[in-house]
């Protein structure tokens, strides 16, 4: 062999290791979320850090699995990592519930305290179905999205009202409206088909499926940060070599910070948006909100008189 070739050939191997791989990573969102471009970042950061050894793959929308199936997938070890929408687990323990309930946490100050309680807790739940958090990032504060101004909640009565959990469910249904649960990247077919009328999501969410199309006006009554969160098989994490586990661990540190940072840009930046398209963005009235704010009073008393004790815990610690 020439020596041409054999440099030729040592700088193949490194820049591909004999051991590289490749992990999957299902996503809910669509590529112009910000939760996927920061998944996106990570995993370029992942690679970076590796010399390649570990690529992860994003595949976004729902594509490779669908939303529901993604904690699943990666639990049965289909796939390595996920991401998916945290209190959609509600039904499993009201832990992963808390950054939905109405009203609790409505600053990223607050809902960066919540987590931070309630992240020991889910660490250990989560931990029993050999799954290993490794971020979490909040949506922009949820909003309301209606056609026409909402003035007092008894103008929700009988819309058919856009949920995506059990807590929003339960609220749009405290508010008289008619709940029908539809995955984000469905909204703009299920508004155009009339099967809802109204929701209640960020204003990320709303640029995204073009909400000026169907919805007229929009409300910041900043009602809750819910979260995303990645998670990674605690078995497949393990089988990785000590300097990959480490990169990996790095960049999900580095992706909460920056995922945190996008969506407190995004929370003004696309408020903007929905202006700019022709929204009506509005001031709730101090009626609408109060009487919000009494639902989500009803629903935390009905959380506290239910939920276990650490539940219960993660909330005393929270409030005081
Ligand atoms: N967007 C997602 C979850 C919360 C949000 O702001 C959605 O509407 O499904």
């Amino acid at each position: 062999m020439s020596l041409t070739v054999r440099l030729a050939a040592l700088a193949a191997c490194l820049a591909v290791p004999a051991t590289a791989q490749t992990w999957d990573m299902p996503t809910p969102y669509g590529d112009g979320i910000f939760h996927t471009q920061n998944a996106r970042a990570f995993a370029a950061d992942v690679k970076e850090a590796t010399g390649g050894a570990l690529e992860l793959t994003v595949h976004s929308a729902g594509s490779l699995f669908p939303h529901e199936e993604i904690k699943g997938a990666v639990r049965s070890m289909q796939v390595p990592i996920g991401e998916f929408f945290l209190s959609r687990l509600s039904n499993e323990d009201p832990a992963y519930g808390l950054d939905s309930q109405p009203f609790l946490a409505t600053s990223y100050e607050q809902a960066e305290a919540l987590w931070q309680a309630q992240k020991p807790v889910i660490t250990d739940l989560l931990a029993e179905q050999g799954l290993m958090p490794l971020y979490a990032v909040p949506w922009p504060p949820q909003g309301l999205y209606t056609n026409g101004e909402i003035a007092t909640v008894a103008d929700l009565n009988g819309l058919r009202f856009r949920a995506y959990n059990a807590q929003l469910e339960e609220f749009a249904g405290a508010a008289g409206a008619s709940p029908v649960q539809v995955e984000a990247p469905d909204i703009p077919q299920a508004f155009s088909t009339g099967q809802v009328e109204a929701m209640i999501t960020s204003p990320s969410t709303g640029v995204n499926s073009k909400a000026w199309d169907f919805l007229t006006h929009y409300t910041p009554i900043n009602a809750w940060l819910p979260k995303n969160i990645v998670v990674v098989n605690q078995r497949m994490f393990d089988r990785l070599p000590q300097d990959q586990q480490q990169a990996l661990l790095d960049a999900a540190a580095a992706a909460e910070t920056r995922g945190r940072e996008m969506s407190m840009r995004e929370a003004e930046e696309m408020t903007q948006a929905l202006a700019d398209n022709g929204i009506t963005v509005y001031e709730p009235s101090d009626e609408l909100l109060s009487g919000l704010q009494q639902i989500g009073d009803q629903m935390l008393s009905e959380l506290r008189a239910n939920a276990g004790q650490e539940t219960v815990a993660i909330l005393d610690s929270f409030q005081n």
